[in-house]
């Protein structure tokens, strides 16, 4: 059997199986990857709330990537619930030494009413240390407006211009995802020259547990599989979407649930 292209997830883990790193574990087995994992935090979690976090120490966080990535390596790395300095701080320096050929950064920043979950130093350390290294960052359009400090944003011109904004801190794609226009979901890739729509019509459902992780983790298999960032995002996209349709109707627990990757 021809070997599977090796890809490493550092991020939380959601004890409910939904969203963090068992999405992007999930999401690559189904794609055909080899999936490894740094996990950053342990949530105790489910369809309803995220009841407790449990934060892992720098110090074990770099020990995971470290006897990870010396021995298997990485052809691309995507980055989701990080949240403390150090951590930021601890996962860039390994990024700087092992350089995979692919770097997906989700920005974690906001919980699902769209508040701001970490500090402003956190923000800020987005800029310094994991943009200058990345392929693509995909903030939805909350965590995007997060990120800049900027209000809403409000039309996909505001959309396009905050996207320019990110691009100027050297990550090489940005793709600003979930702006709802009528009844279709429209997510914007800047690639530091063009711009590039891909529309989705809504679900209407309330599995979506995870759908940002599931996106970026597919971008980021097609990714090491060699495609380009458009075509690897329309494929990803193509992908979720299906994923939510097929779980539309499910009620695996009481609130949002998570998506059909299969
Ligand atoms: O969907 C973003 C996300 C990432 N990582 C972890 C999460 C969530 C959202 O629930 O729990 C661990």
């Amino acid at each position: 059997m021809k070997e599977p292209i090796k890809l490493l997830t550092i991020g939380g883990s959601d004890s409910g199986g939904a969203a963090g790193i068992q999405a992007d574990l999930k999401t690559w087995t189904v794609l055909g990857g080899y999936g490894m994992s740094v996990v950053t935090a342990v949530t105790a979690q489910n369809s309803l709330t995220v009841q407790d976090v449990a934060w892992m120490t720098p110090r074990f966080v770099q020990s995971q990537l470290e006897t990870v990535l010396s021995d298997y390596g990485a052809t691309a790395v995507k980055t989701g619930f990080l949240g403390r300095t150090e951590l930021i701080i601890a996962v860039s320096a390994m990024l700087q030494k092992y350089h995979p050929a692919h770097v997906v950064i989700d920005p974690v920043l906001v919980n699902h009413r769209g508040q701001p979950m970490f500090s402003d130093e956190v923000r800020i350390l987005y800029f310094y240390y994991l943009l200058p290294l990345a392929t693509l960052v995909t903030p939805n359009v909350t965590e995007a407006a997060v990120l800049l400090n900027t209000s809403t944003l409000d039309s996909l011109g505001v959309i396009r211009r905050a996207a320019q904004s990110l691009h100027r801190w050297g990550v090489q794609n940005v793709l600003i995802k979930g702006w709802r226009e009528q009844q279709e979901v429209v997510d914007v890739l800047f690639d530091g020259e063009s711009f590039t729509e891909f529309r989705q019509p809504l679900i209407e459902t309330q599995n979506t547990h995870g759908s940002g992780d599931v996106l970026s983790a597919a971008i980021c298999a097609f990714l090491a599989q060699g495609l380009g960032a458009e075509t690897a995002v329309a494929q990803a996209q193509q992908y979720t979407h299906q994923a939510i349709q097929r779980a539309a109707e499910w009620e695996l627990g009481g609130g949002h649930g998570p998506l059909a990757l299969f």
